[in-house]
């Protein structure tokens, strides 16, 4: 009998979990605690970090998981690196499910930096109005470039007021829509937009509303990731569900 391990938090492992829901199969979706409230899942669900690759090993051997399937986002690079080094140790099925990255189109105005780090580099010079969509881990790494109006997007209300001696703050949760991202830009006559390559639907209104308005898009390119098999369809993760049972992996 499969046990389904997926390590969620993005819009193709609530998709999955529905589909492995449908299907009866037993399956439990992880998430990492990062916000208040995560959505209601058809499955299972558990909260909180496993304690590194040696505490997802003993969670993969405790629970009997079967096959580990990895729908983190893009930029959650140390949980990937930990599923594939706990899989491996453990001798379990694994595969990615993920979203190819954005390509830019045409009328875009992009600029690609390397890291959070490139992007601040990047906003040196004469204040801007800079809609800051990296939610709330890394707002102050920008408190170095002071001069900028900050729009910050979080999806929830912080403890403490953020350090930005320029900012607005609002507070809302994803999938996002353009007509949404339109106004808000307009509204807060945002010149520039900040983000990550996440690539996928639920952050891509921006981009979109970016194109339509014809602003600049500061694009955070990706971590690089080990070696590792790769699903881009919530379908495709149950046909290789099946495919490794039969397989009797
Ligand atoms: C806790 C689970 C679903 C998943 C939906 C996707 C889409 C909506 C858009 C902007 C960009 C950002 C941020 C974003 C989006 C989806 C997806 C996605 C970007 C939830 C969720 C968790 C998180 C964590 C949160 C981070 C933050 C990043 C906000 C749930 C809602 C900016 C990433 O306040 C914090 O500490 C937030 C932290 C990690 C990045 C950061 O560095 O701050 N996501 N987002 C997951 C966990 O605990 O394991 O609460 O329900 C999930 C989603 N957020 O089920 O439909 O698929 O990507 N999430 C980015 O992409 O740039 C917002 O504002 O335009
Ligand atoms: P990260 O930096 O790659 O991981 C840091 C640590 O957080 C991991 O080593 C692990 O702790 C714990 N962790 C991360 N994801 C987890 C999960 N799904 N279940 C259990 N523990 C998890 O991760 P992150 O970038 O902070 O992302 C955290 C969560 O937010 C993930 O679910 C991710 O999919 C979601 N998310 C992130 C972004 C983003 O921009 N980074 C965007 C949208 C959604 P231990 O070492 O203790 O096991």
């Amino acid at each position: 009998m499969p046990h389904v391990l997926l390590l969620g938090g993005t819009t193709e492992a609530s998709m999955l979990a529905r589909l492995l829901a449908d299907r009866g199969m037993s399956a439990t979706l992880s998430y990492a605690g990062r916000t208040t409230l995560p959505a209601a899942q058809p499955i299972p669900v558990r909260i909180g970090g496993f304690g590194g690759v040696d505490g997802l090993v003993d969670y993969l051997r405790t629970h009997r998981i079967t096959h580990l399937v990895d729908a983190t986002h893009p930029f959650a690079a140390q949980m990937s690196v930990h599923a594939i080094a706990a899989a491996q140790c453990s001798g379990i099925a694994h595969v990615a499910l993920t979203r190819p990255a954005w390509q830019a189109e045409e009328g875009d105005r992009w600029t690609h930096v390397a890291d959070i780090d490139a992007a601040v580099a990047a906003l040196e010079g004469p204040a801007r109005r800079v809609m800051l969509a990296l939610g709330r881990m890394h707002v102050e790494r920008f408190m170095v470039q002071p001069q900028h109006h900050y729009l910050l997007r979080f999806v929830d209300r912080p403890e403490a007021v953020p350090g930005l001696p320029n900012h607005e703050l609002v507070i809302d949760r994803g999938p996002f829509t353009v007509e949404g991202d339109v106004r808000l830009m307009r509204d807060h006559g945002i010149d520039l937009v900040l983000c990550k390559n996440a690539g996928g639907t639920g952050a891509a209104a921006k981009l979109t509303a970016a194109r339509q308005l014809g602003r600049q898009v500061l694009m955070i390119d990706r971590p690089s990731l080990p070696e590792r098999a790769t699903l881009y369809r919530a379908e495709d993760v149950l046909a290789w569900i099946d495919h490794a049972m039969a397989r009797g992996v």
